[in-house]
């Protein structure tokens, strides 16, 4: 405990002169002690004699928790108090912390102190006692407050540990500090397994032909009834002894009308144990958009999807090791040449979109808009648009 600090606090808790006088005799103590190699002529035993009646004191009175130790917010902390040699208590008192503070004035003198399920952090703050002969003193207690302590303890698997397909993972779960259960359920993608006694162990088997991000859920039941839950994720990659022969992608073509909308793909590998895995969230697959202004490949947790972004031709390429396939991808292309949106015929209401994208670069290759395939949308192609028209002056029906 750093004097300085403890002399700070103590010194706002008493009246000012009472403090003047404690700074005396503390400064007379040390002076004593120097006494021993030097002798100090203003300040000798006598004078401290004479202060004696102040009846202060500052010894070590708590007994636990130590300074420094670490707790937990929502937790609470049992500050047990002693009276110092030779004296005995009447009131002891918590102050300077940021929260509600406690006091007692009945032995034996122990204080529960309810630390705030939101504060964390270094928490300081004095213990003030009062003697029966009515001498003060107190202690300064820093405590490091850190976030609650799990209740429900995933052990194994480690959060995002790999597995291969085929394997059995033991999930073993155990309750937190001052909490059991009676009971483990345990919910992952096509299991739904418990555990009634602990240790709480649960095999769970994967499937061989399984591949990808798992989620479980796990949800506890203590003695009194109450659920609490956790979850927890590993990856299954396919076991290392299969070598990938092959690699599937469905579907091979897509098209889709308007930019925005998307596709999900799915990606399956041809394994040497004769086993089709699925690969489409493998970290060894990789699947790339050959042209993002026509198509990009989104990754969420449903899947992989391809959206489309602007009229055009792209191709996917779907890696994994040495292996490659490929999605052609058509966006906003349809049948009739210069029917760009998609309604059988070549009119006004087609002009329309090629006239909005004038004077832009076109996508690539495959942009429906660019007609004469110059790579830009402009006047050029509204004229060849019109000439494509089904009726006279591109006129709807
Ligand atoms: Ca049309
Ligand atoms: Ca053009």
């Amino acid at each position: 405990m750093e004097k300085e600090k403890m002399l700070s606090l103590f010194r706002n808790s008493l009246p000012k002169h009472t403090t003047l006088v404690v700074f005396l005799v503390i400064a007379v103590l040390i002076s004593v002690k120097l006494s021993h190699t030097q002798s100090n002529p203003i300040i000798n035993l006598d004078n401290v004699k004479s202060l004696n009646d102040l009846k202060a004191f500052n010894d070590n009175i708590v007994v636990s928790p130590a300074d420094g130790a670490i707790v937990h917010s929502g937790e609470i902390i049992n500050l047990v108090i002693q009276a110092p040699p030779g004296k005995s208590l009447q009131k002891v008192s918590t102050e300077f912390l940021p929260f509600l503070g406690v006091q007692s004035t009945t032995s034996p003198f122990t204080l529960s102190l309810s630390i705030p399920s939101d504060f964390t952090g270094p928490l300081t703050f004095q213990i003030r006692a009062e003697a029966t002969d009515g001498s003060v003193g107190g202690d300064v207690l820093t405590l490091n407050v850190e976030p609650p302590m799990a209740r429900i303890i995933v052990r194994s698997p480690i959060n995002g540990q790999r597995f291969s397909s085929g394997d059995t993972v033991m999930v073993v779960i155990e309750p937190g500090p001052s909490i059991s259960f009676t009971k483990v359920l345990l919910t992952c993608p096509g299991a739904l397994l418990d555990a009634a006694s602990s240790p709480f162990e649960i095999p769970l088997s994967i499937p061989n032909d399984f591949t990808g991000q798992v989620k479980c859920l796990v949800l506890a039941i203590t003695p009194s009834g109450e659920r609490i839950g956790t979850e927890f994720t590993f990856r299954v990659e396919p076991p290392s002894s299969a070598v990938l022969n092959d690699l599937q992608v469905d579907p091979k073509i897509i098209s889709l009308s308007f930019p925005g909308l998307d596709e999900k793909i799915t990606v399956q590998g041809v394994f040497s144990d004769a086993t089709l895995r699925d690969l489409t969230l493998s970290s060894n697959t990789s699947i790339n958009s050959l042209n993002d202004k026509v198509a990009v490949v989104e990754n969420i947790p449903q899947g992989k999807y391809v959206k489309a972004i602007g009229p055009g031709k792209t191709t996917i390429r779907v890696q994994n090791g040495l292996l490659k396939t490929y999605i052609s991808v058509a966006v906003q292309i349809f049948d009739l040449k210069g029917d760009l949106d998609g309604d059988g015929d070549v009119d006004q209401g087609d002009l329309n979109i090629l006239l909005k994208a004038r004077n832009t670069p076109a996508t690539g290759p495959g942009d429906p808009r660019d007609l004469n395939g110059d790579g830009t949308i402009d006047a050029l192609d509204t004229s060849r648009l019109q000439s494509l028209c089904t009726r006279p002056r591109c006129a709807t029906n």
